[in-house]
């Protein structure tokens, strides 16, 4: 596996040196102050490369781009409503330029609206580490009471709706606020700007589009981008609904195996693959890590090693970011399944047998309390994230065991 490390630009708080010094190998970014739908020119393509090539003291830094997280698709797209041909050809133009640049993998979502969602960006452990935590009862009250979205309270189980207007009374204008801050923080770009108004304006653009719909327009986006992705040499791969179930009555399409099935089946090529997120994913119980891991592997182009602690035992639950190797999914085994698709890959001669891999977000710890960086995205924390994941997967390579082989092959 490819050791990678997200980085958010120049900007990130979390330096090239710090990831040079965490044995990282290569890099995985965005060029997020480029509009959804504007085209990646290649200067700006050239100078990230720059920036990620050189460290602080202006000493090479060895390190390349290698990943795109994200290439962002457009609600225009999504809805196919207003600019979304033109949205098409910049996305094509994009995928041009970084081809040329030599950036094979590009990952992106088809999210409507949200990103990713957590009502809490540093909640405490034990430890005292802090993480990031959804809590579904929190976040109910949100959407019912906050939020305040027509219906929203038929959306949950009694239960939970009693627990969200008690938790809801309880709270302090400043603790709704904060909630709304921290839910919104996962809408792109949206961290100082959206209020609620916005919101529900975004929100109320799907009130026609159903699941159907909203599929057969990512069908369309495929079969329109992958041909040419495939023809530039070119991997994309889908990152998963986060969390995997619905929310703010907005369809979701990415969120289980039969999802990532549908999805490949509906443009067959090799171009049209996965961004095996198992912290998203393994928010839900149905969801078969090893196993997903296992069966789509040979389209499982980049991963994200991240684990959850669920407190539930529903689809629809609360969960927490555990540490890497804690939590609900059995990493070991997850590595252990890419590395036999690795395998799997060399003895085919694919010349993506490494799969990029990245510890996905960690939980803040000693030093990272004291910077402000991207929530998920502190250094130590990843950096303990990564150092385990990569003892995991030498020990499993290693000669000396059997590990890496189902058994009666080797
Ligand atoms: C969260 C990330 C996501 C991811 C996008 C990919 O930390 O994993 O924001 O980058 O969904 O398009």
């Amino acid at each position: 596996m490819r050791q990678t490390w997200r980085w958010f630009g120049p900007h990130d708080q979390v330096t090239i040196d710090d990831m040079l010094q965490a044995g990282v190998e290569g890099v995985v970014t965005g060029l997020h102050h480029v509009p959804t739908g504007a085209v990646w020119t290649a200067e700006e393509i050239r100078k990230r490369r720059q920036d990620i090539a050189t460290q602080t003291d202006g000493a090479p830094s060895g390190l390349d781009w290698e990943v795109v997280e994200s290439l962002p698709v457009s609600e225009d797209i999504k809805k196919q409503k207003g600019e979304w041909r033109s949205h098409y050809d910049a996305y094509k133009s994009s995928l041009r330029n970084l081809a040329e640049a030599g950036i094979e993998t590009i990952c992106y979502n088809f999210m409507p609206v949200l990103d990713w969602t957590r009502t809490d960006l540093a909640w405490r452990v034990p430890s005292g580490a802090t993480c990031m935590r959804f809590d579904y009862a929190v976040f109910a009250a949100f959407d019912i009471f906050i939020l305040e979205r027509k219906g929203a309270s038929e959306d949950y189980p009694q239960d939970i709706v009693a627990r969200a207007s008690e938790h809801h009374a309880k709270m302090s204008d400043a603790e709704r606020a904060a909630l709304a801050k921290n839910v919104v923080f996962g809408l792109p770009g949206a961290a100082e700007s959206f209020s609620l108004e916005d919101v529900r304006r975004h929100l109320a653009e799907y009130d026609h589009i159903s699941q159907e719909a909203l599929r057969q327009n990512f069908v369309d986006f495929l079969s329109e981008v992958i041909p040419v992705a495939e023809d530039l040499g070119l991997r994309m791969c889908c990152h998963p609904d986060d969390p995997p179930f619905d929310l703010l009555g907005l369809p979701r399409l990415m969120s289980t195996e039969d999802d990532y099935r549908y999805m490949m089946d509906a443009v067959d090529l090799p171009a049209n693959g996965i961004t095996l997120c198992t912290g998203s994913l393994g928010a839900r119980p149905d969801n078969d890590l090893p196993g997903m891991m296992d069966r789509l592997g040979d389209r499982v182009h980049f991963l994200h090693l991240r684990n959850v602690k669920r407190e539930a035992d529903g689809i629809r639950g609360s969960f927490y970011e555990a540490e890497h190797l804690g939590g609900d999914t059995d990493m070991v085994a997850v590595i252990a399944a890419a590395l036999r698709e690795e395998e799997r890959r060399r003895k085919a001669g694919r010349k993506d047998w490494s799969i990029p891999m990245r510890p996905d977000h960690g939980q803040n710890i000693l030093d990272d309390h004291n910077r402000k960086a991207q929530p998920g995205y502190p250094a130590i924390g990843r950096l303990k994230g990564l150092a385990e994941l990569r003892g995991v997967a030498s020990a499993l390579s290693h000669g000396s065991l059997r590990a890496i082989a189902p058994s009666g092959e080797q």
